[in-house]
């Protein structure tokens, strides 16, 4: 078995997403700065001890008052403040890349680590087909869900499963390509830190099947190739698609959870090389979902 076989990566449809809103805006402040002069120091502590307390401060910003992302402004967001001042790493100060890349670490660090993995790998979506005299003449429509689902375990040690596979080839990129990268944002809860990076909507089409962001980067496979035995290929098709990607890391820096969701759209020609026949699919609010159990 060839090693990228071993991806638990299953799409053997042809599609096309179109995802027009993305629901979250860039923030380009750091968090904590509550007065915005681009440092964070006891001044800002100080102005978000004010607001806890019912004093009026100026240019009140929830992302910039809440430091630790828990939804509420108390001291323990001043204390943050502190402590980043006088050099303290704080996670949910972090921006844009910085995110990204504690995501990468923490996802590279737990694959070398982990134990078990206990995966889930699910797609469905709508599927519209124009079938039996072809896309030039009439043909009859139809449509209906698809939809699978696929679950199992692996177990590693020191990096490595029994043949030698490792998760990276099991599972997704731990690294984001920074071109490919939409929006991050990072929160802490009771276990550690819940991070999520969004990966920009890139558009394949069967003359140009490479996916530079989302197929590389999230375990994501589409193949033009609509039946594996080779009886029917995509003839023409094109296919978009975005992904969202959310890693519950631990305070010891490993991955517990991570959920992958790929949205995706599309539509092709297909062609059998066996009687000739042409179809038109089109395939509508596609959703793959890949997540992933750590143990370690
Ligand atoms: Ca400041
Ligand atoms: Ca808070």
């Amino acid at each position: 078995m060839k090693k990228t076989t071993k991806r638990i990566l299953s799409a053997m449809l042809a599609l096309v997403i179109c995802v027009s809103v993305m629901p979250f805006a860039f923030a380009a402040s750091i968090r904590g700065d509550a007065n915005l002069d681009g440092k964070t120091n006891s001044i800002d502590a100080l102005l978000i001890l004010k607001y806890t307390v019912g004093q009026e401060v100026e240019n009140y910003d929830d992302y910039l008052f809440d430091v630790n992302g828990d939804y509420t402004v108390n001291s323990t967001d001043a204390l943050r403040v502190l402590m980043l001042s006088v050099g303290n790493d704080d996670p949910c100060t972090y921006m844009y890349k910085e995110i990204a890349k504690y995501y990468s670490d923490a996802l590279w660090t737990s694959y070398f680590e982990t134990t078990e993995v206990d995966y889930s790998v699910s797609m469905n979506g709508r599927l519209t087909r124009l079938v039996g005299e072809g896309i030039d003449q009439e043909g009859t429509v139809e449509s209906y869900p698809f939809g699978s689902n696929y679950s199992d375990k692996a177990y590693f040690e020191n990096g490595y499963d029994a043949d030698g596979y490792t998760p990276y080839d099991y599972f997704i990129d731990p690294w984001i390509y920074e071109d490919g990268l939409w929006e991050t944002q990072i929160t802490e809860n009771e276990t550690g830190y819940e991070v999520m990076v969004q990966i920009k909507e890139e558009r394949t089409t069967s003359e140009e099947p490479f996916a530079e962001y989302i197929t590389p980067h999230t375990g994501f496979y589409f193949d033009f190739t609509f039946d594996e035995n080779g009886e029917v290929w995509g003839e023409n098709g094109m296919l978009t698609s975005w992904a969202s990607i959310t890693a519950q890391v631990n305070h010891d820096g490993y991955v517990e959870k991570l959920v992958c969701k790929v949205y995706f759209n599309g539509e092709m020609y297909l062609a059998s090389t066996q009687t000739d026949e042409r179809v038109f699919v089109l395939i509508e609010d596609g959703e793959y979902v890949l997540e992933l159990n750590f143990k370690y």
